[in-house]
């Protein structure tokens, strides 16, 4: 049974990953901003589960981590980059400049300091598997998805690389990167509407957070020689879209 340790656990699917693994008999680190949600998971989960309050943002915080866990913590064996968030689904154009450096700062750099962190410590140990959640907005265009979409495509090709890097070592990498996944706060914070924001799953059968859960459970479990390098999921109800044309 391993540390882990998952980023954003005080929702979607942090939270369900955190809830199975530690199910499942690991031990858990979960990192949020929203401390009362990581003590409400600690009275749930018990002791098998470690809340710390940590903006994605807080280099200084996350490059610390590695020596400022407690002592019985630090062996971190699998690292879950899934913090994140889209804001705004305005067109280049118009989309608000400051919601694009918040995407990037917690998207693509608190999840590059947190990975570089880490990896030290695997490499020296032999051991490790570092996972991250992407998405299919880092393959596919769509209208807004501008920045997010960007981010999440410097997740995929920054796992590839890790993968690259780490070949001679015993190290894992897998960048996941599901699809429409409702049962989070991603469409309301994305929004910043709850409403809004449950509407877009309307008249759909979305991803589940469990769906992630479980995907990362079995991932976890493989055989140390398989490294799975990505994983693409949608729901049934989801489909690539054709080429637009603006006709005249
Ligand atoms: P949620 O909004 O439900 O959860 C996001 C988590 O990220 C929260 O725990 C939040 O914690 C954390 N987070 C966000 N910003 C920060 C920050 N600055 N510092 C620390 N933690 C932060 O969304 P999901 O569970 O749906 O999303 C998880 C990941 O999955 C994201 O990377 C998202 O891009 C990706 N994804 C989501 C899909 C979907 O359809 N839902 C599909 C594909 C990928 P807190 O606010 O407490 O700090
Ligand atoms: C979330 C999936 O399609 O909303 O990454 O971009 S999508």
């Amino acid at each position: 049974m391993a540390i882990v340790l998952v980023t954003g656990a005080t929702a979607g699917f942090g939270r369900a990953i955190a809830q199975r693994l530690v199910s499942e008999g690991h031990r858990v680190i979960g990192t949020g901003r929203r401390k009362a949600r990581l003590d409400a998971l600690r009275e749930t989960l018990g002791e098998a589960f470690l809340p710390l309050e940590l903006d994605m943002t807080d280099r200084t915080g996350i490059r610390s981590l590695p020596d400022t866990l407690p002592p019985e913590w630090r062996e971190v064996a699998v690292l879950i980059n899934n913090a994140g968030l889209a804001l705004g689904v305005g067109k280049a154009q118009e989309a608000d400049i400051d919601d694009w450096e918040t995407m990037i700062d917690t998207n693509v750099s608190g999840m590059v300091e947190m990975t570089r962190a880490f990896l030290p410590g695997m490499v020296q140990r032999n051991a490790g598997y570092v996972l991250t959640i992407g998405s299919i907005a880092g393959s596919y265009p769509y209208v807004g998805g501008n920045v997010y979409g960007a981010t999440k495509a410097f997740v995929a090709q920054f796992m590839r690389n890790l993968r690259t890097d780490l070949l001679g070592t015993a190290v894992r990498v897998t960048n996941i990167e599901p699809g429409m996944c409702g049962g989070s706060e991603f469409s309301a914070v994305r929004l910043r509407d709850e409403e809004k924001g449950r509407d877009v799953y309307k008249g759909t059968d979305p991803l589940t957070p469990e769906d992630i859960a479980a995907t990362i459970s079995w991932l976890v479990a493989l055989p140390p020689h398989m490294n799975v390098n990505a994983i693409e999921m949608m729901p049934v109800c989801q489909a690539a879209g054709g080429l637009a044309v603006d006709r005249r």
